[in-house]
């Protein structure tokens, strides 16, 4: 039997993205599961790296519940994020480079000393050098933002770009800090980090594990996205988002009006 066009499934992705153009949910007609999601997910970036992007960390997606109430997609998937999706803390973005943009609050880690792919983190604070508060910026390329769970790995968890603030030495606990997501200086989301996977420590686990499986390993000097702790919002031109997470600060981003 002939397995899914992977190479035409990414293809279909990256000019979505490249134009800003939504497309249909690829999966269901093009017979894709999880781990041939995954194949795309790679053909997809290695798209980017092609053109001179460099991969600079990796993201975990869905690891909260209201993420996933949000999406309608229940398992925690991870993705990958490049130089070019970096957007400097307090820089500015401009909604006509997106579909249908949106923002959540997240907490970021700074790599250092990793174990093998599969095994434990161990000791969280010898892998990570500095946690700092960010926001992610996602962007499904799938038209009305829905997808399957094959087609959201696909396209590399709806990444789009990111933004760290500034780093912080690890702090004691880091299981129930307040999350707050201001734009235009109004509350739009409050959460805790105990949001993610209980404990954003936990993933890091998630994401060995997971990026493991499919031969991927983690890199010290890396940034890891744990998850947000809140939905996301859609994102207006002209706004502020700000991005606070308790004993760690705050991220902030700009929109073009
Ligand atoms: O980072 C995320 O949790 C996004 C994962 C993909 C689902 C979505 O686009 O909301
Ligand atoms: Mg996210």
């Amino acid at each position: 039997m002939i397995g899914p066009d992977i190479a035409g499934i990414a293809e279909k992705l990256g000019a979505a993205a490249d134009t800003a153009t939504a497309i249909p949910q690829l999966a269901a007609e093009t017979g894709l599961d999880v781990d041939a999601a995954y194949a795309v997910q790679t053909a997809l970036v290695k798209r980017r790296l092609d053109r001179g992007e460099r991969l600079v960390g990796l993201k975990m997606g869905l690891t909260s519940k209201a993420k996933m109430a949000q999406v309608g997609v229940d398992e925690v998937i991870w993705g990958r994020l490049t130089d070019v999706m970096r957007v400097p803390d307090g820089g500015a973005v401009d909604v006509g480079d997106f579909i249908h943009p949106r923002v959540e609050p997240e907490v970021a880690f700074l790599l250092d000393r990793l174990p093998d792919p599969g095994e434990p983190v161990g000791s969280f604070t010898r892998a990570v050098r500095a946690v700092a508060p960010a926001i992610e910026l996602i962007d499904s390329r799938y038209a009305n933002f829905t997808f399957s769970l094959p087609d959201v790995i696909a396209d590399n968890t709806s990444a789009a770009a990111f933004v760290v603030g500034p780093w912080a030495p690890v702090p004691d606990g880091l299981d129930n800090l307040g999350v707050l997501l201001e734009i235009d200086g109004r509350v739009a989301q409050v959460g805790s980090t105990a949001a993610i996977l209980g404990d954003p420590r936990r993933a890091l686990d998630e994401g060995l594990r997971l990026a493991g499986r499919h031969g991927v390993r983690l890199r010290k000097g890396w940034v890891f996205l744990a998850g947000a702790a809140t939905a996301a919002v859609p994102l207006r031109p002209g706004a502020h988002v700000r991005a606070t997470v308790e004993k760690l600060g705050s991220a902030s981003l700009k929109v073009l009006p």
